[in-house]
């Protein structure tokens, strides 16, 4: 888990430049310029820096239902900067009855610093 605090900082980087493509090419700013609107959409647009979140896909290598924990080889999720790598999430117990391990899976992840939640999962 090491590589996460340099990911984290390139991730807050492509966050930004993702937030800037965003506001150019914004249709309603286009067209309606509006300084008040466009101060609204960059407070918007800078949540995700708090809590991102990503679509991943991989495959269950371990699932704790009474803990609420997944773990996961995943590939990249570009949303959050994240390379492909295994690592364990935490999921609602109810989440983990859909899946077993060895299953491939497509997931949601919400990230908050260095912590995952998978808050959707299906087997693909
Ligand atoms: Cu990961």
């Amino acid at each position: 888990m090491k590589p996460l605090y340099l990911t984290a900082a390139f991730a807050a980087a492509v966050l930004l430049s993702a937030c800037g493509q965003k506001g150019a090419t914004n249709d309603t700013a286009a067209s309606e310029p509006n300084a008040t609107n466009a101060a609204a959409n960059m407070g918007n647009m800078a949540m995700p820096a708090e809590a991102k979140i990503g679509k991943g896909t991989g495959t269950v290598t371990a699932i704790d239902k009474s803990a609420g924990k997944i773990t996961l080889s995943h590939g990249p999720i570009p949303e959050v900067g994240w390379p492909a790598m295994t690592m364990t999430f935490a999921a609602k117990p109810e989440l983990l009855s859909s899946v077993a391990v060895g299953d491939k899976v497509a997931f949601d992840v919400t990230v908050k610093g260095t912590a995952g939640e998978v808050t959707a999962i299906t087997k693909q």
